[in-house]
């Protein structure tokens, strides 16, 4: 079947996710905004981690990026052209809180000012996130995210974004992917700080975890009966590639590492006994004192679900073996034999209903919004810069007809974000992958809306009946 064809088998699906449904987009600051050093912004981690040589491809950062902080009123306007009601964006902190203490920095903060002013002036909903990333540099230098203060730290910032934006916006994620702050920025050393020691990510988990709770029930307590706080965690399934006991070993420990070390203590106030049991065979834990599980499982109102591929894995590597490098238990994921994405990631959108009718089921009574779905494909764009990225179309038809599928099942799910607006700085991947609905020209800036940005456009514009 071509994957024209597939998009249209999608379409009795997709409609069905109409009535008050959201249907958005979403960005991050560090990967579009650019002006790095401009209104009094001092370097985030990011900044620092680009200068690494070859942390990231092609040695690229985001010094301008997609210069959105620039043109932000002109990719406003896009939003609203591809029909979406609700806009997702992040806040950088070291442009809010220069260095990461002190008061408002006025002329950074009037660019998030002018920003929410424009969204509402268009009609559209803001959806705020404090966190995609980008603690500043002095905060990490004091010990980042395995030291019990930044959680503090974070708290204070987040309430001066609040104080000045509660009256404008309504709905508030603290967190964007605490998983990858802790695993890939202290674990793995792939992304920024680049640090590579188990027992740091851990307290990072535990310590991200005390900020959102830090953060929320402060800003309760400061808001308007309508706000809305939530958290977005990115997440996968983890399935035993066989029924043999070390393949369900490897997918226990990873569903525990994924979804249950976050969700288990913001829902249920607890970390997962198997989890902690892991943690202590590898001469880890996490740092909890008391009082702690009560400030990290107040109330929230949302959780946001980042999903990208699902994953099975084996507690045996390639050469036979059931131990790592490291001397921990082998965890190696095994590919499903599915198409890929130019990220190398497998498309599965049977995993994505999986994953959201058993988040519903396992923690019940929580709200959920897609906050990041989509995929990067090798574009080619024509001489006028349109892509006809069918792959990118492919996907987004498929997923929506998943979470579509999944409501169908009884999962909560009340909106979708798509990721992303732009084709954008892709981290440690640099400007090389590209996961737009609309193509950005990175030397004239020059923005072009894709085949897959008409599609979803269209899409809404069908769904809603307008
Ligand atoms: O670009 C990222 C985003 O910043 C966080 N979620 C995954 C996306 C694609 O890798």
């Amino acid at each position: 079947m071509t994957e024209t064809a597939d998009v249209a088998t999608h379409q009795q699906m997709i409609d069905t996710l109409s009535g008050d449904f959201r249907w958005g987009v979403a960005t991050a600051a560090y990967q579009i905004e650019g002006a790095a050093t401009e209104d009094g912004r001092t370097p985030s981690i990011w900044d620092t981690f680009c200068r690494v040589p070859w942390a990231i491809d092609n040695n690229d950062n985001g010094d301008v990026a997609c210069d959105h902080y620039h043109r932000m009123p002109e990719d406003i306007a896009l939003v609203q052209e591809l029909g979406a009601d609700s806009y997702r964006f992040s806040v950088a902190w070291p442009r809010i809180q220069p260095r990461g203490r002190g008061g408002v920095n006025e002329a950074g903060f009037g660019f998030y000012d002018r920003l929410v002013d424009e969204v509402l002036g268009r009609g559209l909903t803001p959806w705020l996130t404090l966190y995609h990333w980008d603690l500043p540099q002095e905060l990490e230098d004091a010990g980042g995210w395995p030291v019990r203060d930044t959680a503090y730290r974070f708290a204070d910032y987040a309430m001066l974004v609040f104080d000045r934006l509660k009256d404008r916006v309504a709905h508030w994620t603290t967190l964007n992917e605490p998983w990858c702050s802790a695993m890939h920025g202290y674990v793995h050393g792939v992304m920024a700080p680049g640090r590579r020691d188990f027992k740091a990510g851990m307290n990072a988990v535990h310590h991200l975890l005390l900020a959102h709770g830090l953060a929320t029930q402060r800003m309760r307590e400061a808001a308007l009966d309508s706000t809305q706080f939530g958290i977005t965690l990115n997440m996968s399934t983890a399935e035993p590639a066989t029924e043999s006991y070390l393949d369900r070993e490897a997918a226990r420990n990873a569903d525990g590492m994924g979804v249950r070390i976050y969700l288990d203590p913001l829902v249920h106030g607890r970390y997962p006994d198997d989890v902690r049991h892991d943690l202590e065979s590898r001469g880890a834990q996490l740092p909890v004192e008391d009082g702690d599980l009560e400030i990290i499982s107040t109330p929230f109102d949302f959780l946001g679900v980042n999903y990208y591929f699902g994953q099975q894995f084996s507690g045996v590597d390639e050469h036979g073996r059931t131990t790592g490098e490291d001397g921990f238990p082998a965890q190696r994921e095994v590919p499903f034999g599915a198409p890929t994405t130019a990220m190398g990631w497998e498309i599965l959108p049977g995993k994505f209903t999986e994953l959201l009718t058993r988040l519903s089921r396992d923690y019940p009574g929580l709200p959920l919004y897609i906050t990041e779905n989509g995929s990067a494909f090798d574009d080619e764009p024509d001489e006028t810069g349109y892509v006809q990225d069918d792959g990118r179309t492919a996907y987004l038809a498929a997923h929506l007809a998943a979470v579509a599928a999944a409501r169908q099942q009884g999962a909560d799910v009340r909106g979708y974000f798509a990721w992303s607006l732009l084709d954008n700085f892709e981290w440690a991947y640099g400007y090389v992958k590209r996961f737009g609905l609309i193509r950005v020209d990175y030397p004239t800036q020059q923005r072009t809306i894709k085949q897959s940005g008409r599609f979803y456009r269209d899409t809404i514009r069908r769904v809603r009946g307008s």
